[in-house]
């Protein structure tokens, strides 16, 4: 019989690329969802649109223990995928409290009903970068301090840790995922990439004239996020748990990002930006980069998408959504890589 799989935040970005992967390598695919999710397929249930009939969704809250509990107990599942969270770290400067309830009592539930119900389940906990925050050395390995700059990135310290805590004090094959930045056309528009890249398909269609952006020069590690959840898998099928970097080890300014999606339709960037400083963050994270050099030995996972595919792949993908195809010709521009060496400071070339 093939197996069980039970992801948690199967609606967001990374729920649905995870369940393509597991449904083609032949598992029983459920769901933990939002009630307010199935009140709302068209539209909350979009990224797993097309897979919905080889998947199980059930009604669930990470805030409601019972419902948790509820959820594995009636799957009974071999692999769990925590991805479930609030994921926007500038929100949790607005509500500091929900994002400090949600993502670490969410994450308690998971592992205690895990270890209650099915202790022999093997778990994958949605750490991030966003951990090592005003980070402690360039680049970020399994080793670096943790020195989060928001309620998001606390929550997810505190999540790394009860995961951590859970694999020493009761045995269970849990595992973290320390994943850097990973994007695609499925990114939800809030976040900075595809903020830059849907804005530039409005400007290209004439529905807006310029692009409001906060800070530029934040730098960040940004990989393809389907590309990443095979990493999220390959933790899972290892004989002993542990804690992995998922990065490309290439760092890039959300200026350069932007540069390059505009390019891509052919525009000029600095014509359409406009500095908004309400867009800034009380406390930034300036410079992610990881090095993935573990993932890369004991998963055999690496990065496949370059930065410029990945711009390409979301910009065409917003400007077709807004019936504008690109000229092809305009993917020729190339970008300095700033890559980070083992326990190095990083390059520049
Ligand atoms: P998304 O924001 O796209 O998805 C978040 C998911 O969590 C959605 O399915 C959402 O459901 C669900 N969710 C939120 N709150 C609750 C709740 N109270 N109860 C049940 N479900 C809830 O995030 P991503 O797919 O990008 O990220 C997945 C995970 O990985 C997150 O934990 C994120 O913090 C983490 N991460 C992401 C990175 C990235 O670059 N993408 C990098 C490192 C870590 P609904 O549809 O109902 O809102
Ligand atoms: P991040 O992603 O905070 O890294 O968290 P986001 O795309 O929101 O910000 C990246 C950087 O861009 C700067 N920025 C802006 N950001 C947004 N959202 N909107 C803007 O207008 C804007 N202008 C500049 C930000 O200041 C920041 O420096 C993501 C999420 O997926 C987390 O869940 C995950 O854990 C981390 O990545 C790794």
């Amino acid at each position: 019989m093939g197996r069980r799989a039970l992801i948690t935040g199967i609606t967001g970005q990374d729920g649905s690329y995870l369940s393509e992967l597991l449904v083609s390598k032949g598992y029983e695919v459920h769901g933990l969802v939002r009630r307010v999710a199935l009140e709302d397929p068209g539209h909350r249930l979009k990224r797993i649109e097309h897979i919905r009939n080889s998947i199980h969704l059930h009604a669930g809250s990470l805030e409601s223990f019972p419902s948790v509990h509820h959820v594995l107990r009636t799957v009974q599942p071999d692999e769990c995928y925590h991805l479930a969270a609030q994921s926007f770290v500038s929100y949790s400067f607005d509500d500091e409290f929900s994002t400090l309830q949600t993502n670490i009592n969410g994450t308690h539930h998971v592992l205690a009903a895990i270890k209650d119900i099915v202790p022999k389940c093997r778990v994958y906990f949605a750490g991030s970068s966003e951990m090592f925050g005003k980070v402690a050395e360039v680049p970020q390995t399994e080793n670096t301090r943790f020195h989060p700059r928001s309620a998001y990135g606390i929550s997810k310290v505190a999540g790394f840790d009860l995961t951590r805590n859970y694999r020493e004090a009761y045995g269970m094959h849990a595992s973290n995922g320390i994943l850097f930045n990973h994007e695609s056309p499925r990114r939800g528009f809030e976040f900075v990439t595809r903020k830059i890249t849907s804005g530039v398909a409005r400007i290209r269609a004439g529905q807006a004239s310029d692009l409001k952006l906060g800070n530029l020069d934040a730098h960040r590690d940004w990989g393809h996020a389907a590309n990443y959840v095979e990493a999220m898998w390959l933790m899972l099928q290892q004989d002993q748990p542990d804690d992995y970097v998922v990065a490309t080890a290439e760092t890039h300014s959300v200026r350069e990002f932007a540069k390059l999606a505009f390019q891509y339709a052919g525009l000029d960037y600095e014509k359409y930006i406009v500095a908004d400083s309400q867009l800034y963050r009380p406390a930034e994270v300036d410079l992610l980069v990881g090095n993935p050099a573990k993932a890369h030995e004991r998963l055999g996972w690496s990065s496949s998408v370059s930065l410029q595919s990945l711009v390409w792949e979301m910009v065409e993908s917003d400007c077709r959504a807004m019936g504008i195809e690109l000229n092809k010709d305009n993917f020729t521009a190339s970008i300095p890589v700033r890559r980070a060496a083992h326990g190095s400071a990083v390059d520049s070339s």
